[in-house]
């Protein structure tokens, strides 16, 4: 359909569509049968660009034993691959890795956080950093991502001065699959399933079920079918609850330990940051000083990687958004990154994996800049 203001795509993710992209005098969403009749009805013309699963369909795909990605996207991390590689890192640098969980997924999967800091073993008083990746199953490149700040702070450990004066100067944790059992499932058949939510009883976003404003202001669905449903209760998936518990965790003698965080995402080239559920600047919990701040950092970042810069919600309002919970319970300075590519529809979530170094070192200079803002 053509271009939509920040209204507009707020209004068409009301109806339970999802916006992929809003680029260039098109925006793409991700709607059933049902959403985009109502969304004609409601006045907007609509194209259809394809059907999901033509579109990811790969009919010379064999079913693997395990799950793994298809044979040309091998680079890709599968869940399995992700825990051996933090496993390794963990083995191979002792003095800086400290390999624990965030907790369990609904099918019972381990959640792996990695910590890097020199003295690893020991809580120090560095200021504490947290990256999160892949909450939304589909988002491979992320776990990427997150696997390439893990390689960073431990291979470059003592060479790259940069590198070693966070990696002492800062405890990093690391997640690197927020949703373990989304991925194996949308990698579990050889073809992509544009899998997006969480599994077990009642698969949920998870980017909508954290509890602050949950459920507040139509930036989330009530539908169980939705790709934007917000679960039956804040927190009610326990992919969220699990990696609550462990941000709580980190406070110690009653201050939050972590002052900044990204949670990354695909796809669309963007730097955003708080608060998602409104569209006002300052809103209670966020003064019109701390949103300059916001902006100031998250514009910083972006001028590195070439990505644009905005408040979350000029996308679309969502609300039960990652952000909005570490900001407002913990004042975490969290900004979500979507990475590349820059605009698409369905198939933006499957790069080849030709493209996951070249993406993931894209950000090497912003994630600086955040290591270096937690400390001041
Ligand atoms: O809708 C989302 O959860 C994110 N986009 S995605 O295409 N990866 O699903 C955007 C979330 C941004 N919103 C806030 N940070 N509040
Ligand atoms: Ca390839
Ligand atoms: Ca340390
Ligand atoms: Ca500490
Ligand atoms: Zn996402």
């Amino acid at each position: 359909m053509p271009n939509t203001d920040t209204a507009q795509r707020t209004e068409l993710a009301r109806t339970g569509a999802l916006v992929l992209s809003a680029q260039g005098g098109t925006t793409t969403v991700e709607a059933t049968t049902e959403q985009a009749e109502r969304l004609r009805e409601a006045g907007y013309t609509l194209h259809k660009q394809s059907n999901v699963r033509t579109e990811l369909a790969r009919p010379e795909a064999e079913p693997a034993a395990v799950p793994s990605f298809p044979p040309e996207d091998s680079g890709y991390h599968t869940y399995r691959e992700m825990v051996s590689e933090v496993d390794k890192a963990a083995t191979d640098h002792t003095d800086v890795v400290a390999r624990s969980s965030a907790g369990t997924s609904a099918e019972g999967r381990d959640i792996p956080a990695v910590k890097i800091s020199d003295n690893a073993a020991k809580d120090e008083t560095e200021p504490e950093v947290l990256f999160t990746c892949n909450q939304h199953a589909r988002e491979h490149l992320t776990a990427e991502m997150c696997l390439h700040v893990v390689q960073r702070f431990t291979d470059d450990y003592g060479s790259d001065p940069t590198v070693t004066d966070m990696v002492d100067n800062r405890e990093i944790w690391v997640v690197p699959m927020a949703n373990p059992d989304g991925i194996v499932h949308d990698v579990a058949t050889g073809q992509y399933r544009g899998w997006r939510r969480n599994r077990g009883q009642q698969p949920t976003d998870l980017n909508r079920n954290w509890g602050h404003q949950w459920g507040c202001c139509d930036g989330s669905s009530g539908d169980p079918t939705s790709p934007t449903y917000r679960g039956s209760a804040p927190f009610s998936a326990p992919e969220t609850s699990a990696i609550r518990d462990f941000t709580n965790s980190r406070v110690i003698d009653g201050a939050q330990q972590i002052t900044a965080h990204i949670d990354f995402h695909t796809f669309s080239e963007l730097v955003l940051w708080p608060y998602g559920y409104t569209t006002s600047d300052s809103a209670p919990g966020m003064t019109r000083q701390e949103y300059e701040r916001f902006a100031r950092v998250g514009k910083e970042m972006a001028a590195t990687n070439g990505y644009t810069p905005q408040q979350s919600s000029d996308l679309y309002v969502t609300d039960g958004s990652v952000n909005d919970w570490m900001w407002a319970e913990h004042d975490v300075l969290s900004f979500t990154f979507e990475m590349y590519p820059g605009s698409g529809g369905i198939q933006g979530f499957y790069p080849p994996d030709e493209v996951i170094e070249r993406e993931t070192a894209r950000n090497d200079a912003a994630v600086d800049i955040l290591l270096r803002e937690a400390g001041a």
